[in-house]
């Protein structure tokens, strides 16, 4: 079955919240995302929603009171009388009191939850969610520009109808907020891939597998500077292949970070469009309900340029390397979608992939069943 039902949630909002200046965290990327996608004409082959804003009852399924509260009533010109609480909840330069703080959060975690819900309604096979994948966020507290985990609400949500969640992020840092939020059980697996030593946030090191019933439940593939797409295939497809055919997940949750990209302002791997789109078309083939969604993406032309290419791969249509007539145009040098990698060094060697790959399957052979 190549035709899939696709739902794409957008808020025409969301590209208006603006983190602070200087800030690499920039939303008005999922707009001209969105641009592109509309001018491609995909528009045609998927359902375009404006989510629902999430509310504090949804949040608190995985959020504390305190904090949810917190974030809904502390604006940047309140944040003297919240000294106590912005130590407490860790709100600092990497995620700022902005204006618009709790509804940029609505915005980003209503798409993901109301994605998850059509997937249980079987009203759509893929949902899509630029504005999510904020994998940083935990219960109490904010991290690395995620106040909100949208991706823990979700899966929350799917854990609902679906009896196994697999989880895969590809953003260039580790997603340790949903690992942290699922470590403890088998119903949820998550898998990171991540540069990992001298790096934010610092965790997802290969031995860390889950504790408990969630042992073995965890996977992590830490890796080096200078990725490209042969050595990013190399290891994601075995890894993929391997965790599919274990765990056999009734929903996919895909988290597609950009910053893993070549050229990325804070990320140094070196992906093309190609090597980064494979992932999402790896994981599309098994046919599993699948919510896929942003994340990180500092270089934001060629963010736009890849959510735009992964849509087209969901959507299943062929789009030409010209780009479409754009507001942005002249953001993207030469007018084209595609991006040329650079000759940086590869870290990462055949054998130490190799020996990633084998550890990893080590410890996904313990699972039972
Ligand atoms: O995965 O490395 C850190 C933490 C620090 C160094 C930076 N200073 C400001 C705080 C302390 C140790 N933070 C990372 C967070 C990366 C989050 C990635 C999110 C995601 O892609 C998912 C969305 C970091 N790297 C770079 C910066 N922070 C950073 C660079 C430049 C600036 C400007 C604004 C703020 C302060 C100056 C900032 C942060
Ligand atoms: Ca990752
Ligand atoms: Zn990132």
């Amino acid at each position: 079955m190549d035709h899939k039902r696709i739902s794409y949630f957008y808020d025409e909002d969301v590209g208006c919240f603006y983190y602070s200046s200087g800030h690499p965290m920039k939303p008005h990327r999922i707009q001209m995302a969105h641009e592109l996608i509309v001018n491609y004409g995909m528009h045609d082959k998927m359902q375009i929603f404006r989510p629902p804003k999430a509310t504090r009852q949804d949040m608190t399924l995985f959020h504390s009171e305190e904090y949810v509260r917190f974030l809904e009533t502390v604006t940047p010109d309140t944040t003297q009388e919240f000294v106590d609480q912005i130590r407490r909840f860790n709100v600092a330069e990497d995620t700022p009191i902005f204006d618009g703080l709790f509804d940029f959060c609505r915005i980003s975690a209503g798409g993901s939850v109301e994605g998850a819900t059509r997937l249980c309604q079987g009203f759509a096979d893929i949902a899509i969610n630029w504005a999510g994948g904020l994998h940083h966020a935990k219960k109490n507290e904010a991290s690395g520009f995620c106040y909100i985990n949208d991706i823990v609400l979700a899966i929350i949500e799917l854990l609902r109808y679906f009896p196994r969640v697999l989880y895969v992020d590809i953003d260039i840092h580790h997603g340790d907020g949903v690992e942290e939020a699922f470590y403890t059980t088998n119903r949820v697996m998550t898998v990171s891939f991540h540069k990992y030593g001298n790096f934010f946030p610092g965790t997802g090191a290969l031995n860390d597998i889950g504790v408990g019933q969630g042992k073995h439940y965890a996977v992590n593939v830490p890796l080096d500077d200078g990725m490209n797409d042969e050595s990013f295939t190399s290891i994601f497809n075995p890894v993929m292949t391997e965790v599919m055919e274990r765990y056999r997940p009734a929903a996919i949750v895909m988290q597609c970070g950009a910053d893993s990209l070549s050229g990325d302002r804070l990320g140094r791997f070196n992906l093309s469009l190609y090597g980064h789109g494979d992932c999402v078309s790896f994981l599309k083939q098994y046919n599993v309900p699948m919510l896929v969604l942003g994340g990180g993406g500092y270089t934001i032309k060629n963010v736009a340029r890849c959510w735009t290419y992964e849509t087209s791969l969901l959507v299943g249509m062929q789009i030409s390397n010209d780009l479409p007539e754009n507001e942005h145009h002249d953001y993207y040098e030469g007018n084209k979608l595609h991006l040329i990698t650079t000759n940086m060094a590869n870290s990462n060697t055949k054998q130490s992939l190799e020996n990633i790959r084998i550890s990893i399957s080590e410890s996904l052979r313990m699972l039972e069943g």
